[in-house]
C-alpha cells in the first residue's frame, strides 16, 4: 500500500533537521543516558536521586487533560478568509471592512457523541468550529454541518447529550435513551432527519458544508442592526458516505477524516469554503411565521437569498496536535464589535458554557494559550495571575480601574454593543408548543429525492429496532405528522427487519441491533 504525507510525518521531520537535537529534562539540564534508570547494581532498587526518571514519570502522569464532554475526537487546521464581497452595509466588523483583506484562522471539525477514541465515519453531526484572529480579539463561530438543532432551550442540552452517550449502568450506547429522548421533544424531529440522512455520515471533513446555525445580529458603522444566520458551502463539493461504507470504515479506518484533511494540505491540496449570510430585518422578524430565532427551523433561501461575502482556505496543517488542535478553545461569546448575539435562547446557553468548559479544562488562564490568544489585538486589562500565567501578566501596568496612570481605558464610542429593547414577563415558557413538523415536511418531500429518502427510513428503520416498541410507535407517530409516507416508510422497513430477526433467530451469535454502533 503507497504511504500518504500522513504516514511519511516522521520521515519529513527528519529530513528537516541536519542533525538531533540534544537531550535534556525538563529543565533544561543535558541527559547523558536516557535508556537505563540509576540502579544499585545490575539488578538493584531505582535511587529516589534517578531526578531524570522522576521528571519523566511524574510528566507522564500529567498527560491529560478531560476531553471535550461533547465534540470529543477531531481535526484541526489553520488558514485565512479573504473577503470577496462588500457587506459593509450590515456590519462594521473590520474582518469585513475591505475587498481583498485577509484574516488568519484556525478551525477545527469533529464528531460530537463518541470518545476522542471512536470512530470519524459515525453517523453524528459534525462540528465545524472557526476562530478568525480579528484585528478586534478574536471572533469564534462555532457551528455544525447542520443549519438547525436538536432542541430549543438550552435548559435541555445537558439531558440530550446524556442520552446520546453511553448507559449509566451498562456504559453501553443505549437505543432506549435515545429514542426516548427523541420522540419526548418532537423539535428534534428536523434534525433527526437530517441525521439519518446520507448527510449524517458526510465523506470527511472537505466535502461538507458548515453553518453558524444560529440567528446573530450585524451592526453597521452607523449602529443599525440586523438580523443574520452565516453559512459555509464547500468548494470541493457535497459527498456523503452509505451507510454500508461509513460502517465499514469505523471498524478499518476509524480516523479516515483526520487521515483526509492532513494529507490533503500536506499535498497543498487545500480546501475552501464559500461563506455567505442570510440576513433578516426587525420588522420581517416580527412578521415571519415562524419564530426567526428557533434553532430547529431554517430561513428558506427563496425569501432570505444568501449573500456571498468571502473565502475561507485551509493551507497548514497543526505542527503539533497536544497544542494547537487539543488546546485550541471556541467560544460563541467570543464576538467582535458588528456581531452580536440574538435572543435565540440555545445562543444565550452557549454563551455562559463555553468559556466556563474551558477553565475547567484548560485553567483560568487559557487565553495565554497561543493558539487561543488574540495575538492580532492582545488583551489589555485588569485580570492578572492565576495558574499558569505563562505571559508577562501585563508587565508593571496598574491592575485596578479606575486609574490616574495610564492603565488601558474604555472606548466610549461606537465600539459598545447596540442598544436593544427587551419588554416581557418573566416566566419559563413552554417552548414545546412550537410548529415541530412543517419544515420538516419540507426537508422529506423537497430536499431529499426518492433514493435519499429510501435511505432516510432504513438509516432510521435500523436504529430504531434497537429501542422498545412503544419508543418505536412514537417515533412512527412523529415523523408520521411531518408526512404520512415519511411513517409508514419507517414502520415498512422496521417490519421486515423483525421478520428478518425472526427468520435468524434460531442459534448465531446475538449482535448489536443494526446500526446502532454507529451513533
Ligand atoms: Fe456546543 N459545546 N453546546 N454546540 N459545540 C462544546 O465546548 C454546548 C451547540 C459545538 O472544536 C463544549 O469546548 C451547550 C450547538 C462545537 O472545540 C461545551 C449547548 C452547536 C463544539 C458545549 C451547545 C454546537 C462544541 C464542549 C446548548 C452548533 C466543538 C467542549 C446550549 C451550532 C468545538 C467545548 C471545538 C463544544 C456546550 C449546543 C457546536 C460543553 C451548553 C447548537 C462545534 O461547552
Amino acid at each position: 500500500m503507497p504511504r500518504d504525507k500522513a504516514a511519511e510525518q516522521l520521515s519529513d521531520f527528519k529530513k528537516s533537521k541536519a542533525a538531533a537535537d540534544k537531550l535534556t529534562t525538563g529543565h533544561g539540564c543535558p541527559l547523558s543516558d536516557k535508556l537505563n534508570s540509576l540502579t544499585v547494581g545490575p539488578r538493584g532498587p531505582i535511587l529516589l536521586q534517578d531526578i531524570q526518571l522522576l521528571d519523566e514519570m511524574a510528566h507522564f502522569d500529567r498527560e491529560r487533560i478531560p476531553e471535550r464532554v461533547v465534540h470529543a475526537k477531531g481535526a484541526g487546521a489553520f488558514g485565512y478568509f479573504e473577503v470577496t464581497h462588500d457587506i459593509t452595509r450590515y456590519t462594521k466588523a473590520k474582518i469585513f471592512s475591505e475587498i481583498g483583506k485577509r484574516t488568519p484562522l484556525a478551525i477545527r471539525f469533529s464528531t460530537v457523541g463518541g470518545e476522542s477514541g471512536s470512530a470519524d465515519t459515525a453517523r453524528d453531526p459534525r462540528g465545524f468550529a472557526v476562530k478568525f484572529y480579528t484585528d478586534e480579539g478574536n471572533w469564534d463561530l462555532v457551528g455544525n454541518n447542520t443549519p438547525i438543532f436538536f432542541i430549543r432551550d438550552p435548559i435541555l442540552f445537558p439531558s440530550f447529550i446524556h442520552t446520546q452517550k453511553r448507559n449509566p449502568a451498562t456504559h453501553l450506547k443505549d437505543a432506549d435513551m435515545f429514542w426516548d429522548f427523541i420522540t419526548l421533544r418532537p423539535e428534534t424531529t428536523h434534525q433527526v432527519s437530517f441525521l439519518f440522512s446520507d448527510r449524517g455520515t458526510p465523506n470527511g471533513y472537505r466535502h461538507m458544508n458548515g453553518y453558524g446555525s444560529h440567528t446573530f445580529k450585524l451592526v453597521n458603522a452607523d449602529g443599525k442592526p440586523i438580523y443574520c444566520k452565516f453559512h459555509y458551502k464547500t468548494d470541493q463539493g457535497i459527498k456523503c458516505l452509505s451507510a454500508a461504507k461509513a460502517d465499514e470504515l469505523c471498524g478499518c479506518d476509524p480516523d479516515y477524516s483526520i487521515r483526509d484533511l492532513y494529507n490533503a494540505i500536506s499535498t497543498g491540496n487545500f480546501p475552501s469554503w464559500t461563506m455567505y449570510i442570510q440576513v433578516m430585518t426587525y420588522e420581517e422578524a416580527e412578521k415571519w411565521e415562524f419564530n426567526p430565532f428557533d434553532l430547529t427551523k431554517v430561513w428558506p433561501h427563496s425569501d432570505y437569498p444568501l449573500i456571498p461575502v468571502g473565502r475561507m482556505t485551509l493551507d497548514r496543517n497543526p505542527k503539533n496536535y497536544f497544542a494547537e488542535v487539543e488546546q485550541l478553545a471556541f467560544s460563541p461569546a467570543n464576538l467582535v464589535p458588528g456581531i452580536e448575539p440574538s435572543p435565540d435562547k440555545m445562543l444565550q446557553g452557549r454563551l455562559f458554557s463555553y468559556n466556563d468548559t474551558h477553565r475547567h479544562r484548560l485553567g483560568a488562564n487559557y487565553t495565554q494559550i497561543p493558539v487561543n490568544c488574540p495575538y492580532r489585538a492582545r488583551a489589555k486589562n485588569y485580570q492578572r495571575d492565576g495558574p499558569m500565567t505563562i505571559d508577562d501578566n501585563q508587565d508593571c501596568a496598574p491592575n485596578y480601574y479606575p486609574n490616574s496612570f495610564s492603565g488601558p481605558m474604555d472606548v466610549k464610542s461606537s465600539e459598545g454593543e447596540a442598544k436593544m429593547k427587551v419588554v416581557g414577563d418573566v416566566t419559563r415558557y413552554n417552548s414545546a408548543d412550537e410548529d415541530d413538523y412543517t419544515q420538516v415536511g419540507i426537508f422529506y418531500n423537497k430536499v431529499l429525492n426518492e433514493e435519499e429518502r429510501g435511505n432516510l427510513v432504513r438509516n432510521i428503520a435500523g436504529h430504531l429496532i434497537g429501542a422498545q416498541e412503544f419508543l418505536q410507535e412514537r417515533a412512527i407517530k412523529n415523523f408520521s405528522q411531518a408526512d404520512p409516507q415519511y411513517g409508514a416508510g419507517i414502520r415498512d422497513v422496521l417490519n421486515q427487519l423483525k421478520t428478518q430477526a425472526a427468520a435468524q433467530s434460531n442459534g448465531g451469535i446475538q449482535a448489536a441491533p443494526a446500526s446502532s454502533a454507529k451513533l
